[in-house]
C-alpha cells in the first residue's frame, strides 16, 4: 500500500507569491551579517552544504549575499583545501550549541585563529552553487554580472583545491572515492546507511554526560538522533581530534569509514559544473580534466556501491569491504550523474517509483520496518535531497516526474512552511521552523525550469 502525499494540481499564482515572499522573509531573518545561519535557534552558525543550497536561492533575490555566504565559508577552507562542515561565529556562545568550537579544538591555520571551525567536511555542492549563482546573477544587469565573474574567478582555484582534498587525502579506500569519516560529513546525520557501520564504533554513554546536547533544549527529542547515536558521533570526533584531523594512516586508528554514494555523486557532479565554470573563465585544458574526473569518479561509484541484488546504490563499509544493506534516499541519488547507464538509471526509477520511495522521496525505505516518520533522516521528507532527486530526473529526460516533483515540493512547503523537514505521509512540519535551505530551495524550485546544461539530450 503506498501512503505517498496526493497528486497535486497545477499551482495557483497566488500561492506562488505567496511561498516567494515568504521564502525571502525567512532569508531576511537568517541573514547574519556575513553568512546565512541554517536556523536561528538550532543551528546559529554557518554549514558547508546549506551555504551552498542556501546560495542558489538566494542567487534570485540578493546575488551580493548569495556570493558573500560562499566567500565566508571559503575563506574558513584549510591550507589542505577541506571546506570545513561548520564555521563557527564567534560572537555566538559556546553553550548554543554543542558540539562547539572547544570541543572541536580545532588549531590556527593560515591566517584564522584557532577554533575557528571544525575538523570535518559536508558534500561539496559548492561547485554546482557556484555555477547556479552566477547562471542567475547575470539577469540582475551589468554589476552583478562584474561582481559574478570576480566572485567565480576568486572561487575557481580553491573549489578545485576541495576536490583535490577529498578526492586525493579522503581516497582512504583506494578505489576512487571519497570516505567519510563520521556521519555528520554525509550531511544525512542519523541515516539507517551508516547503522552498521556505526555498530563498530564504541558508544560511550558517559560522555554524554559530561557534555550536554544543546538540540534537545531547543527541538523534540523523539524528532533528533539518539543519545547513543550522539555518544557515538562525540566519540568519532574525539578519535579524528586527536591527531589534529590528519588523513594520513585514519584508517587504522578511527572506527568509521564509508564511501556514500549521495556524497560522491555530489563529487563527481562538483566535477562537472567546474567544467562548466573553467569553460567560462577560459580555462579548456582544465575543462577537460575536470570532465574527465567526473567520468573516472562515476566509474568508481558503479564499480564499488551498484548493489546487482537490490537494484539500487549502497554505502560501502571502508573497514570490512561489505555493502550495507540498508535502502537510504542516498542510494538513488546517482541519478544525478549524466553518464550512468540506461539500465542502472531504470533500476534507480523503478525503485524510485516503488512503494519503498515515491515522490517526493522520504528519506528511507518506506516499508522498512524501523522506518521513522519522525525522525530526522530515518523518514522524514527533506527538500534539499528532493532538489538533488529533481536535478537526477531533469538529466536524464523525465520531465513529467521531474515537474510532479517541482510542483509536490512546492505546494508542501506552502502548505506547512519552511520546515527543515516534513513528515513523509501527512506533511506535517517538523525541525526547526523557519529553515534557510527549505526557503532557498524553495525559490529556486519557483523560478527556474531549466535543465542542467550537461543533461542527456532529452
Ligand atoms: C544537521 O547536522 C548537524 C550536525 O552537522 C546537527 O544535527 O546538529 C544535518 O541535517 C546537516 O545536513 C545540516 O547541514 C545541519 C545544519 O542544517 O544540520
Amino acid at each position: 500500500m503506498h501512503d505517498h502525499l496526493p497528486p497535486t494540481p497545477a499551482l495557483k499564482p497566488d500561492m506562488s507569491a505567496e511561498l516567494w515572499n515568504s521564502a525571502v522573509r525567512v532569508l531576511e531573518t537568517n541573514w547574519a551579517g556575513d553568512h546565512m545561519v541554517p536556523s536561528r535557534r538550532l543551528y546559529p552558525h554557518q554549514w558547508s552544504w546549506d551555504a551552498a543550497f542556501i546560495a542558489i536561492g538566494l542567487a534570485y533575490v540578493n546575488p551580493t549575499r548569495a556570493w558573500r555566504d560562499l566567500r565566508s565559508l571559503f575563506e574558513a577552507q584549510w591550507p589542505d583545501g577541506r571546506v570545513p562542515h561548520i564555521v563557527f561565529d564567534p560572537a555566538t556562545a559556546e553553550a548554543d550549541y554543542f558540539p562547539g568550537p572547544a570541543f572541536w579544538d580545532v588549531p590556527a591555520y593560515g591566517n584564522r585563529a584557532a577554533r575557528g571551525s571544525t575538523g570535518i567536511v559536508q558534500p561539496p555542492m559548492h561547485a554546482i552553487a557556484a555555477w547556479e549563482v552566477y547562471r542567475h546573477a547575470a539577469a540582475h544587469g551589468a554589476n552583478c554580472a562584474q561582481e559574478a565573474r570576480t566572485e567565480l574567478e576568486w572561487l575557481y582555484p580553491r573549489l578545485v583545491a576541495q576536490q583535490r582534498y577529498l578526492t586525493t587525502d579522503r581516497n582512504l579506500g583506494r578505489g576512487g572515492l571519497a570516505s567519510i569519516v563520521h556521519p555528520w560529513e554525509s550531511g544525512l546525520d542519523n541515516s539507517p546507511a551508516w547503522d552498521e557501520a556505526m555498530a563498530n564504533v564504541p558508544a560511550d554513554l558517559a560522555l554524554l554526560s559530561q557534555y550536554r546536547r544543546r538540540d534537545l533544549d531547543v527541538s523534540d527529542a523523539a524528532h533528533r538522533p539518539t543519545d547513543l547515536d550522539y555518544s557515538r558521533y562525540v566519540g568519532l570526533v574525539v578519535s579524528y581530534r586527536a591527531e589534529g584531523y590528519a588523513d594520513a594512516g585514519l584508517l587504522d586508528r578511527h572506527a568509521f569509514a564509508v564511501e556514500c554514494p549521495a556524497f560522491n555523486s555530489i563529487l563527481a557532479s562538483a566535477e562537472l559544473a567546474l567544467a562548466q565554470i573553467a569553460g567560462e573563465l577560459g580555462r579548456t585544458a582544465e575543462a577537460a580534466t575536470h570532465r574527465h574526473r567526473a567520468a573516472q569518479i562515476t566509474a568508481a561509484i558503479i564499480r564499488r556501491l551498484w548493489n546487482e541484488e537490490t537494484g539500487t546504490f549502497h554505502a560501502l563499509d571502508v573497514h570490512t569491504g561489505k555493502l550495507t544493506p540498508a535502502n537510504c534516499v542516498s542510494g538513488l541519488l546517482p541519478l544525478m550523474l549524466p553518464d550512468l547507464p540506461a539500465d542502472l538509471v531504470q533500476a534507480i526509477m523503478n525503485e524510485m517509483r516503488s512503494n519503498r520511495f515515491g515522490l517526493p522521496v522520504p528519506s528511507y525505505d518506506r516499508t522498512a520496518p524501523d522506518f521513522d516518520t519522525m525522525r530526522y533522516w530515518r523518514g522524514p521528507v527533506w527538500i534539499n535531497v528532493n532538489w538533488l532527486v529533481r536535478r537526477g530526473l531533469l538529466m536524464h529526460g523525465f520531465r513529467d516526474e521531474a515537474e510532479d516533483l517541482r510542483t509536490a515540493m512546492v505546494r508542501l512547503v506552502h502548505r506547512n512552511g519552511h520546515f527543515e523537514y516534513f513528515h513523509p505521509t501527512t506533511g506535517e512540519g517538523l525541525g526547526a521552523p523557519t529553515f534557510s535551505w527549505t526557503a532557498a530551495l524553495s525559490l529556486d524550485l519557483l523560478a527556474d525550469r531549466s535543465v542542467p546544461a550537461y543533461a542527456k539530450a532529452g
